[in-house]
């Protein structure tokens, strides 16, 4: 089951996969305010009826720990470091936890992080413009994923510092404004 907790915002270089957990929780509920859609799923078959409502039409599967790297420390981190930077898309991003555990972060409408920590039969949707990151848990540091697309398994990422907020950022933004 999903944990929603504001993060502390005292992560370093070193301890992001840490929990950080700033002891205020945040409800599913307060999350759906800015978008953000919380799913237990059980079954392939649920997974799939999601798919289909929302026309996803592919997925592919994402193992993230330093096995999958082939032991290599610095591709390994290398991909923690992209993951972990803030970045938003131009379609909604859906995860769905095989195994394995994780955190994704996400800004509210204050612009505060708000952790989730997902484990096995999770799946999130992220609205299309939100400001995110994700990072293996350091207890586990591994997780297998479900990546679903709309269209083809395409992953752009803007990256924050880029500074560029297009059409479909601007217009999230607005959709939260308080
Ligand atoms: C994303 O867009 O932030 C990701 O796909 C993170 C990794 S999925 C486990
Ligand atoms: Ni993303």
């Amino acid at each position: 089951m999903v944990e929603v907790y504001y993060h502390d915002n005292k992560d370093t270089i070193d301890d992001f996969t840490e929990p950080h957990n700033s002891g205020v929780p945040v409800s599913l509920d307060t999350l759906s305010k800015i978008g953000v859609f919380y799913r237990q799923i059980k079954t392939q078959e649920d997974l799939d009826n999601l798919a289909t409502q929302r026309d996803y039409k592919n997925r592919d599967e994402v193992n993230l720990n330093l096995a999958a790297f082939n032991n290599d420390i610095n591709a390994y981190n290398a991909k923690m470091q992209q993951f972990y930077k803030e970045h938003y898309h131009e379609d909604e991003e859906i995860r769905y936890i095989v195994d394995g555990e994780g955190y994704f972060d996400v800004r509210d409408e204050n612009d505060k992080w708000i952790r989730t920590k997902l484990n096995k039969y999770d799946l999130l949707i992220l609205p299309a413009g939100i400001y995110h990151r994700f990072t293996l848990t350091d207890d586990l540091k591994y997780v297998r994923a479900v990546r679903l697309f709309k269209d083809e398994p395409k992953w752009e990422a803007i990256n924050r510092d880029t500074g560029k907020e297009s059409e479909v950022r601007l217009s999230y933004a607005q959709s939260i404004v308080v």
